[in-house]
């Protein structure tokens, strides 16, 4: 530990334990750099000798999480340096805490793209993100009087420690202005720009250090800054600041905000002039791109790299447009993340063409080649639908799909339902581009650090190579008879809720049951996840209670932030809240019910609540979430989960076995049907259920003080607008499924042999293996060896 001492002597000019827990934090993470610094050039120089094929994952969103713990995990020194820190009198624990957690994304997406990058890395993947700095990440989320204040996350007030600014790697993006397109010798059209608005793009890497594979892989987020000279003033600056100031809080929707289009511009536009610039460093022949360069599309927002790559191919590289567009094709995927219509981006055609005008005659020769090439064979009505310019608007999602060479969904029954209903006309002309590949979770972060009770128990059964292939959790399976294991799994189990508690107290000031049942929610707030239903759950027991019915005790633990803008998911978040108040201080049932919404979900807070699991509720209305990935972190640290058919759900029941998972509701045909057919009727469901009867009322009746407004606004959305997600057609199915697990809650072992057959089903979600699918099927890349350094 010569160095630490050094490093804070050089930091902060000062003796270690003199210094705060921030400044021993980065005087830490100092020391860590000198680890893998040769090791992250290593990567590069060997990359770029073998000339190995580059992935770049354009996300708009990234949630790395916390990197401290995560980068001593992978690099394999851990233990040692923990054991160093507490020599020194150091606390690990509270020098961990002392970052910042990046929340540079909304949910499942954004953490999506982050266990990709950890997960490529560790398999050895030459794998790169590629997305945008924002100076203030998903806003902090308070409770005042039960209702959600949002505050700015000004993540960067401390120094960001992994971060390295490559200013001599900066690009320019230009927006606006003019286009002349004027004739060359060749014959070729030249596009030369006037008045353009330049602003500068400036990468930031952060190293993803792959898990004992020698392996460091770069995130470059992009930030903008004015050229040099050009700002002539403060408001100039400003407007070039905004670009990467913040991240839009809207999860699963698109608001067509013109910023919002400026953002994705830029990051799209520097991702891949920086690709570019690498790639002609090693080859001349452009037409070896898509050998040597995959970029893949995260969900629409970075879907302009069809027209951008074509840009550059056309108008820099000076190719044909049947060559850029072979090449564009090959280089290019995408991946879908939604079915909710509200998410598929557009753009009103005027503004895309004022912001990006070359862009938007691109796109526009794109849509009459689309339309001339398959008119004929699939009809005008057919070629309407899906063209790339249709109602006014660039449809982003069909441009994405046009423009790919692969199309995926992120579960079977997404994927699926990609192909029969939302691009079904893509479909049917690009049967062969369509696939699935189902999303996963890093083991690593998840079990390994977040649940080391757990993995060291695993540890002292199997040993450790789990650690490394998480598939070999099978092998758990050889204990689901054996009490003693058992009994230990629901120790391990009793810790985290224990830790888990002191968290809840902490935050709360309330102090629950760890014996109890601890029944977790966690996602964003949004109707078609249903977090309501779970509360009408709540609210199911609490009057059995009330009658003196007796029920097993359950802590409901929820997290979830509403998108600002979102008036009934702020509508339940109060509900949510009140109901807690009104269970809490109930002398009557608060010995058998209890309710913690904690407040700011992100991911730090989810590695607190995941391992102390009892229950995954994954309640979404089947056939809305594309896929869910919290049910995979849960079912890995060994909750039941009470589900619906749908997403991710499906394949892990198949997993684990149906036993092992309690579900209900109606299936996604089932619902699609009542939909076609205007079958349902929400007021027909309330008339002949009294309990449902008697719950609905309580929104509106004073029976739950300080919801009156909000208690209307979802009692009229339940009852004047028939129900939009099926709340009340799943309701007596999901009590009948909770109660279940009541019943299953008595005999502890019978429970534990539950949980272990999650835990040991579980390695198929490991993202390992999700990257090395999209690898195989997708990239044309393979896993390699450990890098020699
Ligand atoms: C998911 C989004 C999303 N799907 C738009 N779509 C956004 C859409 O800011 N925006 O405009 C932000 C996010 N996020 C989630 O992706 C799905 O709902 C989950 O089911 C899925 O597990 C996750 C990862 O695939």
């Amino acid at each position: 530990m010569r160095t630490l001492h050094d490093n804070a002597l050089g930091l902060f000019a000062d003796e270690l334990t003199h210094l705060s827990t921030q400044q021993q934090y980065q005087a830490v993470a100092v020391t860590i750099k000198g680890y893998y610094g040769k090791q992250w050039a290593a990567t590069k120089a060997q990359a770029d000798a073998k000339q190995t094929k580059q992935v770049y994952y354009f996300s708009i969103e990234f949630m790395p999480g916390r990197l401290m713990a995560s980068n001593l995990l992978n690099l394999g020194i851990k233990d040692t340096v923990e054991a160093g820190l507490r020599e020194l009198g150091l606390d690990p624990a509270a020098i961990y805490a002392a970052e910042v957690d990046p929340g540079l994304g909304n949910g499942g997406l954004g953490r999506l793209a982050s266990a990709f990058l950890d997960s490529m890395a560790s398999v050895g993947m030459a794998g790169n993100g590629n997305g945008i700095r924002y100076q203030y990440g998903l806003f902090q989320q308070r409770f005042v009087d039960g209702y959600q204040v949002e505050l700015p996350d000004d993540w960067l007030r401390e120094p960001n420690m992994w971060e390295t600014r490559k200013e001599n790697r900066a690009v320019i993006i230009k927006y606006g202005g003019q286009v002349e397109l004027r004739p060359r010798a060749n014959g070729s059209l030249q596009a030369i720009y006037h008045n353009t608005d330049d602003v500068l793009a400036v990468p930031y890497d952060t190293p993803m250090v792959g898990y004992r594979t020698g392996v460091v892989n770069t995130m470059r987020l992009w930030q903008a800054e004015s050229v040099p000279g050009r700002a002539h003033n403060l408001a100039d600056k400003a407007r070039v600041d905004a670009i990467t100031q913040i991240l839009y809080p809207d999860d699963s929707d698109s608001a067509g905000r013109e910023l919002r289009l400026r953002q994705e511009y830029f990051f799209v536009s520097a991702g891949i002039q920086s690709i570019m610039t690498h790639f002609k460093r090693f080859h001349q022949e452009l037409n070896l791109l898509p050998k040597f360069v995959a970029i893949h599309i995260n969900d629409t927002h970075p879907a302009m790299a069809v027209l951008e790559l074509m840009r550059i191919l056309l108008d820099e590289e000076e190719l044909d447009w049947d060559e850029a567009w072979r090449l564009t094709v090959a280089t290019l995927s995408y991946t879908n993340h939604t079915l909710m219509a509200e998410a598929l981006e557009t753009w009103p055609e005027a503004m895309f063409a004022g912001l990006l005008p070359r862009l938007y005659q691109i796109a526009g020769e794109i849509d009459r080649r689309f339309r001339a090439r398959y008119r004929q064979q699939y009809g005008d009505l057919l070629v309407n639908r899906v063209a790339p310019l249709g109602d006014g608007q660039l449809r982003m999602a069909y441009l994405a799909v046009i423009g790919s060479h692969a199309v995926n969904g992120v579960a079977k029954l997404h994927s699926e339902l990609l192909k029969t209903r939302v691009l079904k006309d893509l479909y049917a002309i690009f049967p062969e581009r369509f696939s699935n590949q189902t999303n996963g979770i890093t083991p690593r972060r998840w079990v390994q650090l977040a649940d080391e009770p757990l993995a060291q128990l695993i540890d002292s059964k199997i040993g450790q190579p789990w650690r490394r292939d998480p598939m070999l959790l099978r092998r758990l399976s050889q204990y689901e008879n054996n009490d003693e294991f058992l009994m230990a799994l629901n120790a391990a189990k009793l810790a985290n809720k224990q830790r888990l508690a002191q968290v809840i107290e902490h935050q709360l000031g309330l102090k629950v049951n760890p014996q109890a049942m601890f029944d977790v929610q966690i996602k964003r707030l949004h109707a078609y996840k249903r977090q309501l239903l779970h509360v009408f759950g709540i609210l199911e027991a609490y009057l059995a209670l009330k009658k003196g019915e007796k029920r097993p005790p359950r802590v409901h633990v929820f997290g979830a932030k509403a998108a600002p803008s979102y008036q009934y998911a702020k509508a339940v978040i109060k509900l949510m809240n009140a109901v807690a108040d009104m269970v809490n201080h109930d002398p009557a049932v608060n010995q058998s019910l209890q309710v913690a919404f904690l407040p700011n979900y992100g991911v730090t807070l989810a590695e607190q609540i995941v391992p102390a699991a009892d229950i995954s509720e994954q309640i979404s209305l089947a056939g809305t979430e594309a896929s869910g990935t919290s049910n995979m972190k849960l079912m890995a640290t060994g909750a039941i989960t009470l589900a619906t058919l749908d997403g991710a759900n499906i394949e892990i029941r198949q997993a684990a076995g149906e036993r092992a998972m309690a579900t209900f509701g109606l299936t996604s045909e089932q619902v699609a049907f009542a939909q076609q057919n205007q079958s349902y009727r929400a007021a027909a469901q309330y008339e002949a259920d009294p309990t449902l009867h008697r719950i609905v009322d309580m929104l509106t009746d004073g029976s739950i003080p300080g919801v009156e407004s909000e208690g209307r606004m979802i009692r009229t959305e339940l009852l004047d607008y028939n129900d939009s997600y099926f709340v009340l057609a799943d309701f007596a199915s999901y009590v009948a499924a909770s109660r279940k697990l009541d019943q299953l809650w008595a005999e502890p072992k019978a429970w534990a042999k539950l949980a272990l057959a999650n835990i040991a089903a579980s390695g198929q979600f490991s993202a390992d293996f999700t990257v090395e699918r999209y690898g195989r099927d997708i990239w044309q890349v393979l896993p390699s060896q450990p890098i020699e350094s």
